[in-house]
């Protein structure tokens, strides 16, 4: 196992939006990252993975970059960023920033010479074909991914977002010559690295066949056409030589949807990205074939199998995942994972820990470690992502009443993870002095970082605790670089694993479920020793414990 010192990181994903607002105009900026420096600090992490804050028309909150070079003025200057990662680096945290270059804005200049003259290099930057050669693919936000070029005749442009996010054409070798100055221009300035969004859309099959419809819409998913597509690995291994390959940095893929086949080429010892995040063991929702809105049933029992499944995967094939359990794309972990009446101190830091320890590097997102909640918007014209916007319009005419509509937006919508960091009991959560972008959640008086503070048994202290165990413990080397064995494999609602290094073994053991439960932890009274535990006591008699419900115990065991 090749040592790295982003496998031995804790990383926190900021979305700069709602993190913290510094001069009061109720969006959160990159001073207010700086002045929150000092709490991550605190909190243990050592990478910082911020969401895009680059020139934006902002239709997908920065994720349609008009200017890789400017910081867009609601987040602040390009002085601002310059002093952010002169503080981060001052304070030993790497940062990464978000590299959005599958798709840029339709405000980029390189669009807008595209649109006004025909015969600029910048056309080709675009992928565009004529009214005749389109195909019949659904972009991710709903509609075709074609969108008529502006002034021209008969050429539409494609889009796998939404069409204000039109997608570049890295067919042309000038093109990615210009992605790769960029990102050099920014490795250069001192950040740690990149999560690289949406990395797996790069290639399009080039002969644009039509696919068979899959939805009322007539439409057949982009993916078919454009996700993993043969011929990505080209553009990825020049990419990776071009730019990363040359600095000390660490690379994150977003990257849906990966056949087993080329996780190695993707993400190895010399894969494309140091790592790849893996969405396979969210719980299940109808995205599969199902209209979204659907809420699945699901058994712990056959959930677990998914999680063994994705780590014993990943080490086979060399892969070093980002563990994480929330984004600014998901709804809050312990919303997707149970019922408001099963949501306490204890279910959430058994969800929080059953992720933390697995092998690969622990990816926080803010509010998190506060145990932060879905968005609690009462009025769906609050909404302000514009795939929630989307999808409350399906579901109306699907035929959803306006309140059921709501109701099934919030249970998925990713404005939920994108509600102002709740810092205070004050005012607007402390997160600013003027009215935030979207509005703070209900519970923000008693879920907050200085109540939290203040409380040596709140989620954000549990948190503390458990990256302090993986960084500084005695338990570091083996948390980090031991190996992943399920255990307990008949016990239905029990989740537990032992990692395991040089013969020594500790083992997470997750009562799954609202109901105390006996284990026999050691059958042939091994002995071992508690290392943390999200209850005060942990009852054992011989080798007998005691779970309390949703109780998450880490053990040394001593054979
Ligand atoms: O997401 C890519 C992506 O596929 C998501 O659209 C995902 O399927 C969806 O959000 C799940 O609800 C990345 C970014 O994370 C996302 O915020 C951007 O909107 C998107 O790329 C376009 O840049
Ligand atoms: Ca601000």
């Amino acid at each position: 196992m090749n040592k790295k010192w982003w496998k031995e990181a804790v990383a926190y994903q900021i979305y700069p939006k709602s993190f913290y607002d510094s001069n009061a105009d109720g969006i959160g900026d990159l001073r207010g990252i700086i002045e929150k420096l000092d709490y991550l600090v605190d909190l243990g992490i050592n990478v910082i993975w911020i969401s895009p804050f680059f020139k934006s028309p902002m239709i997908d909150n920065g994720y349609d970059i008009s200017d890789y070079y400017s910081v867009d003025p609601i987040f602040g200057s390009n002085a601002d960023l310059e002093a952010l990662i002169e503080a981060a680096n001052q304070k030993g945290i790497k940062l990464l920033f978000d590299l959005v270059v599958n798709h840029c804005s339709d405000q980029h200049e390189w669009f807008q010479r595209a649109i006004s003259d025909p015969n600029s290099k910048e056309r080709d930057y675009f992928v565009i074909r004529k009214g005749n050669q389109l195909t019949n693919w659904r972009s991710i936000f709903g509609g075709s991914v074609w969108t008529k070029l502006p002034g021209s005749e008969d050429e539409y442009y494609m889009h796998v977002f939404a069409k204000e996010q039109p997608d570049l054409n890295w067919e042309n070798p000038e093109l990615r010559q210009e992605i790769y100055q960029m990102i050099n221009y920014w490795l250069d300035k001192g950040i740690g690295g990149f999560r690289v969004d949406a990395i797996v859309y790069l290639k399009k099959n080039q002969a644009f066949p039509d696919f068979p419809s899959d939805g009322p819409d007539g439409l057949a998913s982009v993916n078919l056409g454009s996700q993993n597509q043969a011929g990505i690995g080209e553009f990825l291994t020049e990419l990776k030589a071009a730019t990363f390959e040359n600095y000390d940095c660490v690379t994150v893929g977003e990257a849906f949807g990966v056949p087993q086949a080329q996780l190695s080429e993707y993400s190895g010892e010399n894969g494309y990205f140091s790592m790849i995040f893996d969405f396979t063991y969210d719980v299940p929702d109808g995205t599969n074939g199902e209209p979204w809105y659907v809420k699945k049933p699901w058994t712990v029992k056959d959930w677990k199998q998914k999680i063994y499944q994705s780590q014993k995967i990943l080490s086979e094939f060399g892969v070093w995942s980002p563990n994480h359990m929330e984004n600014h794309d998901s709804a809050r972990v312990v919303n997707r994972f149970f019922e408001a009446e099963q949501i306490n101190f204890a279910s959430t830091t058994m969800i929080g820990a059953l992720d933390f320890f697995l092998r690969g590097t622990p990816f926080i997102y803010q509010g998190q470690e506060l145990g932060m909640k879905n968005a609690t918007i009462k009025d769906p014209s609050i909404f302000d992502d514009i795939q929630t916007k989307d999808q409350y319009q399906v579901a109306l005419e699907a035929g959803f009443s306006s309140a059921e509509a709501l109701k099934a937006v919030l249970h998925r919508s990713r404005d939920n993870a994108r509600t102002p960091m709740q810092w205070t009991a004050g005012n607007y959560a402390g997160f600013s002095s003027a009215q935030p972008w979207l509005p703070v959640n209900d519970d923000y008086k008693e879920y907050n970082v200085t109540v939290e503070q203040a409380d040596a048994n709140s989620i954000l202290h549990f948190y503390q605790k458990m990256i302090e165990i993986r960084q500084k413990s005695a338990y570091r080397e083996i948390l980090i670089y031991g190996d992943f064995r399920p255990v307990y494999l008949d016990l239905d609602n029990v989740v537990a694993y032992d990692r395991h290094l040089n013969g020594k073994t500790v083992r997470v053991i997750c009562n799954f479920q609202n109901e105390l439960f006996n284990l026999e932890l050691c059958p042939q009274a091994e002995k071992y020793q508690l290392i943390l535990s999200n209850y005060e006591q942990v009852l054992s008699e011989a080798g007998l414990i005691k779970l309390n419900p949703y109780q998450v115990i880490l053990v040394e065991i001593f054979k």
